[in-house]
This record gives structure tokens, sequence and C-alpha cells, in this order.
């Protein structure tokens, strides 16, 4: 039996995933990208300082990542003398971002695969939201409408939550998340401009001044944010995970995970970061080198040679090729899968003991849970993954506040030369992601995006060997094959975002 789940993300959508089911069981699953973009051809021919405001347009969600690993490549492209300050404002602007995200992707995105929604029909309490909330849905459902009380509803049949006070609590949380990644976004403002085009960052730093008062607001919105993952998300995220106890094993993708590193502790693209880089196979994690990544085509729509370098990257695009079934190009490194992500992060610096925090975060709530750490490779190992990493970078971020000397310079001078090229590389919230420019007379004579859900949501590479999200849906067994419901938890926890993939 062939199902097609899509449109099976709630944010930046056009991902289908086809899935063809016997006997209860995903039997084969497809990644389709329905689109094409072709960014990397609009910055053909123009002025370098265009990249980091035009690669921003990729996304909706992680702009800031896009500015910055496109800012990493031009400081290494123009040898650029990044300052202390210039460094600092990047971590300060990308780490506020990733908590937005991270709060995002759990209340908004994933908790209602989880959460019974229905429960605030019987809520009793009196909390003005969630009774509010409650009339509201009262109202949809009576209303006729064929898809009343959305986003809540309609939903996939299966098992949710069963306690009334984690249903309830979760609720009211989701409200709240929303207030909470406003003021997340607030603090990137601050310094890179309002979300979500950040318009002050520049290769070398950024075109706003450190001030007193400045760096006051922006902790002060974190602290708040921190405050709720500690109280709030972290709880929620328990809870959730101590009643589907299962999806600590199902959704396990079968390749290796790469982990482009995040948050430089110094200025420069060999500082050591906060989440330390590398690729782990085997249980062995070993440097990243940027000239074992190729990208596949066989099964994706453009007639350019398949599995060049990114350096020789091309995009012709060729919409009806008959062997293709997506405009995700399938990269691979070195040959192989990788999942990249949250859980990647985690655990390429687990393995590396980089960070005693991450390391400590994972051992307690392997504990708590009864798992062993690779077991983050699950659907529940991504969320859990979020929320250390959220928890780490809040920490961080507000560190980083005491470093900043203000008075002193927060960009570089940049002077652009004729020639040259630069990789940027970085984590987006959603994994690994590489920026690559070359320069011809000054201007942008080659530009490529290697972007986290192009690794995880790749089609097929030529060798027939499936993506990371496509390895941890095939052999998932699903109650319902119409809907499933597990599936589509699947999918979640590797928070899809298709218009970064095809960029
Ligand atoms: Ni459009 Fe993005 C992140 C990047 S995902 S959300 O995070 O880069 O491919």
């Amino acid at each position: 039996m062939k199902i097609d789940l899509g449109p099976v993300t709630r944010l930046e959508g056009h991902l289908n995933v086809e899935t063809t089911i016997s006997n209860n069981v995903v039997e084969d699953a497809r990644c389709v990208g329905d689109m094409f973009r072709g960014f990397e051809i609009i910055l053909r021919g123009r002025d370098p300082l265009d990249a980091q405001q035009i690669t921003q347009r990729i996304c909706g969600v992680c702009p800031y990542a896009h500015a910055i690993a496109s800012s990493y490549a031009q400081e290494s492209a123009y040898h650029l003398k990044v300052p202390a300050n210039g460094r600092i404002l990047h971590n300060l602007i990308q780490g506020a971002n990733h908590l937005y995200d991270y709060l995002l992707h759990f209340y908004q995105l994933s908790a209602l695969d989880f959460v019974d929604i229905t429960a605030v029909l019987h809520y009793k309490g009196a909390d003005h939201d969630l009774v509010k909330v409650k009339e509201w849905v009262k109202a949809e459902m009576a209303s006729g409408k064929p898809y009343p009380a959305a986003p809540f509803l309609p939903r996939l049949s299966g098992r949710y939550v069963d306690d009334a006070e984690v249903n309830i609590g979760a609720l009211k949380h989701y409200l709240e998340a929303m207030e909470l990644q406003k003021k997340a976004n607030r603090a990137s403002a601050i310094f890179g401009g309002k979300f979500p085009h950040a318009t002050a960052i520049f290769p070398g730093g950024c075109t706003q001044n450190a001030e007193i008062d400045l760096i006051v607001s922006y902790q002060s919105l974190i602290v708040e944010v921190r405050d709720f993952i500690h109280r709030k998300y972290i709880p929620d995220l328990v809870a959730v995970a101590g009643a589907f106890p299962e999806y600590w094993e199902i959704g396990r993708s079968k390749g290796d995970f790469m982990s482009f590193g995040l948050l430089p502790l110094e200025p420069g693209p060999d500082s050591r970061r906060l989440f330390a880089p590398g690729i782990l196979a085997d249980g062995k994690v070993a440097p990243v080198d940027f000239s074992a990544i190729t990208e596949e085509v066989k099964y994706a729509r453009y007639s350019s040679p398949s599995g060049l370098h990114i350096r020789d990257g091309e995009l012709v695009p060729e919409p009806g090729k008959a062997s293709a079934y997506s405009w995700v190009k399938a990269p691979r490194y070195n040959g192989r899968m990788v999942e990249v992500g949250a859980a990647a992060r985690v655990l390429v610096d687990y393995h590396q003991g980089n960070n005693e925090q991450v390391k400590k975060l994972v051992d307690h709530f392997a504990g708590v849970a009864n798992i062993t750490p690779d077991m983050l490779n699950s659907v529940l190992g991504r969320h859990l993954s979020r929320a250390i990493c959220a928890a780490v970078i809040a920490d961080f971020v507000l560190a980083e506040c005491e470093r900043i000397e203000p008075g002193k310079p927060c960009g570089a001078e940049i002077m652009i030369p004729a020639g040259g090229e630069g990789y940027g590389a970085t984590e987006a919230s959603r994994g690994a992601l590489l920026h690559y420019i070359r320069l011809q007379d000054h201007k942008i004579e080659k530009y490529e995006c290697v972007v986290p859900t192009t690794w995880n949501c790749s089609p097929r590479d030529d060798k027939g060997n499936p993506g990371a999200l496509e390895s941890a849906l095939i052999g998932t067994r699903v109650e319902n094959p119409e809907e499933q419901i597990e599936s589509v938890r699947i999918v979640h926890s590797f928070d899809p975002c298709l218009a970064c993939a095809v960029h």
C-alpha cells in the first residue's frame, strides 16, 4: 500500500514523504522536496557583501544561521582579522536564535503529536488563557467549519498523553512559549536587527556597537528564556518522554553523525567551539574535511553531473528527469550518509568530551530515562538533544555578555580582494550548515550552500542508499497505515525545513 504523508511539516512546507506499507511496517520511504529555488544562481556575479543578506532569505526560521555561515566564509576569503567583540556579537545573535528555534520546535511543531489538546475541554480551573482556549475550541467545534480549531485539530488518530495535568500544563506552556520566542528574537534583534532579516550581521562582526544598556537588555531577555527552559520546557519534555518510552527506540537513522561545531570561543575558523565539530562513525570521532563532501543527483531533478565536490558544484534544473523524485540533492561525506542536527551536535561533542556541561546533561538524562547515550539517535533523543543544546547555549550566551568590552570595535575593516575563496561552517538549529564563496574580479564567481535539511531529507544517493530520514522511517511499525502517527512523529523529530533544503 502506498501512502503520501505530505504536507507533513508544520513549518516551511513542501515536504512530502511517500511511504510503502506492508503488513503494518514501512517497507520504503521517499523524501520528496517539491520546489526549486536557485539561490546559488541568484548570487553569481553579485557584490560579495550581498551574500550574508541574500542568503538569509533562504529561510524565515534560520536566517541568522545563513548570515553567520556566509560571514564566516567571507571572513576566510578576505583574511579578515575579527575583533573579539565581533565574534561575541555573532554568538549572541546566533545563540538567541537557537533558543527561539528550540522552543518553537518543541511546542508549536511537535508537542501536539503527543499532548492531548482536547483535555482543555474538561478544564475546570480559572486560568484566563486556558479558559479562553477552552471556549474558543468549543465554539469552533460547534461552528460547522470543515476544519475547526486549527492548528490544534484535526489530528492523527493514535495514543496521546492521558495525564490531564501534563496536557493542561503543556498547553499553557504552548501559549507562553510564543511569548518567550518573541523575547529570544528581540534579544537577537538588539545586535542583529529585526528578525527575520538581520541587517547588522557582517563578515567580521556587527554594524551595531555593544553598549552597556544593550548588553543589559539582552541579558534580561535571555534570563527569562533560560528560566522557561528549566522550569517548563525540560519538565514538559521529560513528562512526554515518560509517557512514550518506546520512542527512545523508534526513528533510528542508519548512518553516521556530523556536526560542524557551534559558537566559537575565539575569533577565527580554527577556534575551539562550545559544541565541537566532528564526524562520528562506528563510535569514533574524526575531524571534518570539507573536501570529502559531494552532492549526488541521480534521484534529484538536476542534469548537472553527479557526485561533484561543492567547490565544483553545479545547479542545472531538469524538471522532467525520469529517475528523479525530489528537488533536494543528496550530500554525502566520503560517499556515506550522515544525520545532522541537535542529536549529532550533542553526540559528536559528547564522544570527544569537549563540553563538560553537555556530558553532565547527557549522563543525567540518560540515567533518568534509563537509556544509553547512543539512544539519542531516536525520536525522543532528538527532542532531548535540543533541550540540552538550549540549556547549554542559554548559559553560554549570558557568560559571553560578561566578556564584551564596551567601546572596543565590534566589526572588522573589510577589504574585498579580487580573488580568493572561503568556507563558512556552523550549526544551524537543524544541523550542519556550510557556505562556500569564490571571488573573481571582486564579485561572487561561485556560491554554494550545503544545508542541514538537504542532508537529513536527501533522496537516495547514486548507489541507491537512503537519506537519514528515509532510513529512520524504513522498518517502522505503524498502527494505522492510512495515518501513520508513528511516521509523522519521526519526521517531526528531524524538524525538516524544505525551504532550506532546496534553497
Ligand atoms: Ni529553514 Fe535551516 C536550520 C538551515 S534547515 S531552517 O536550522 O540552514 O535546513
